[in-house]
């Protein structure tokens, strides 16, 4: 594994200029610490981010912070994990308690303007849902007025319930927490009529800590857009673009169906020109980096989402992503770099 996030070293070599004499504050200190503090949430999502009994975190999320990680120093586990809640976690990223979030925060205007804080991309595009005991037989959101609905403080899902019930004419009776353990229990407790949150927790939610999941049914509704990705602070960009090209560099390796497992065959298979089309896809296209572009990208392990169910399948990588294919509708100039442009809908969201 180690030699194959050494590649992520190579390609962070690229973006930085000889002897990194223009490194900004952030990459300086995360260099100097020889340590990426990457903030996860607490209480875990199953999927994109799970601790087990060894304190060794798993997921999704996780993953992006391994392969900074290795882009940064080439050795994926130079990363220290801050379990925070939504509360806490733009504080602290804002304090420099953490050198970025890989949390499943959403994308709003608000937080990317007002808070001295960049998302520098999307890795999941979710929507907020509710998860309701079977037995109640709700089979619609419309079928919630007057309900409990347990939601966690600081986030956008708190915020996006009272939207929907003002605009449905309905009411419902928020039961907030911080602590996500706490909301969970509560619900699976029968505390609240409903639980609501991003749907892909919901799911994870079911699976991890239900009873037994079978007894529970999320609803149809999709109540909001949110866009998850890594956040940095705001001022120093060069960290931002190694933390979007290796998510990038991820995204793009999953198109190509390469992974840790195959990518010294894939290596050997390739005609040199496909590898160079690939390393002028994700932006590796200096002379001498293809080789290691290619190895770079096994950093995508989709493994460990696969565990939740909440894969990170090549149609989510196809849905969720900014990148070359997001641009391929729109001309391009014979030598034009990619953009990086949003395809209509998979944008940040202007409210909140
Ligand atoms: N995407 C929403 C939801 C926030 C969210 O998922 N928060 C995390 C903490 S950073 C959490 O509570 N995770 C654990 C859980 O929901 O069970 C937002 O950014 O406000």
């Amino acid at each position: 594994m180690k030699k194959m996030f050494a590649a992520m070293a190579l390609g962070a070599a690229l973006i930085l200029p000889a002897g990194h004499a223009m490194a900004g504050k952030d990459l300086d200190a995360v260099r100097a610490r020889g340590q990426l503090v990457c903030g996860v949430a607490v209480g875990g999502i199953a999927g994109f981010m799970v601790v087990d009994n060894q304190g060794k975190w798993t997921g999704m999320n996780v993953d992006i912070c391994r392969a900074v990680s290795a882009a940064l120093f080439g050795e994926s586990e130079k990363v220290k994990y801050v379990p925070l809640s939504g509360q806490q976690r733009f504080t602290a990223l804002q304090a420099g308690e953490v050198d970025m979030l890989s949390n499943n925060s959403t994308w709003t205007l608000t937080r990317d303007t007002a808070l001295g804080l960049d998302f520098v991309g999307i890795t999941y595009y979710d929507g907020q849902g509710f998860m309701v005991p079977k037995k109640l037989g709700v089979k619609s959101a419309k079928e919630l007025n007057g309900a409990s609905i347990c939601v966690l403080t600081g986030s956008t899902s708190e915020l996006n319930i009272a939207d929907y019930f003002r605009a449905n004419k309905m009411t419902f009776k928020p039961v907030l927490f911080e602590d996500p353990d706490q909301s969970r229990s509560a619900f699976f407790n029968g505390r609240c009529d409903a639980y609501s949150g991003d749907q892909a927790r919901l799911y994870a939610t079911r699976i991890a800590n239900a009873p037994n999941p079978d007894d529970y049914v999320v609803l149809p509704e999709v109540i909001s857009k949110e866009p998850l990705g890594p956040v940095v602070r705001h001022g120093d960009n060069q960290f931002e673009d190694i933390v979007r090209w290796t998510q990038y560099a991820m995204i793009e390796a999953e198109e190509h169906g390469i992974s840790s497992k195959n990518v010294d065959e894939m290596l050997k298979s390739a005609s040199s020109a496909s590898r160079r089309a690939w390393a002028r896809r994700s932006g590796s296209t200096r002379s001498g980096s293809t080789a290691s572009s290619s190895r770079s990208v096994t950093t995508a392990r989709s493994s460990t989402a696969t565990s939740a169910r909440v894969r990170f399948s090549r149609s989510h990588a196809a849905r969720m992503r900014y990148g070359p294919r997001a641009a391929s509708n729109t001309p391009r100039r014979s030598g034009e770099q990619h953009h990086l442009r949003p395809r209509s809908g998979r944008r940040p969201r202007l409210e909140g």
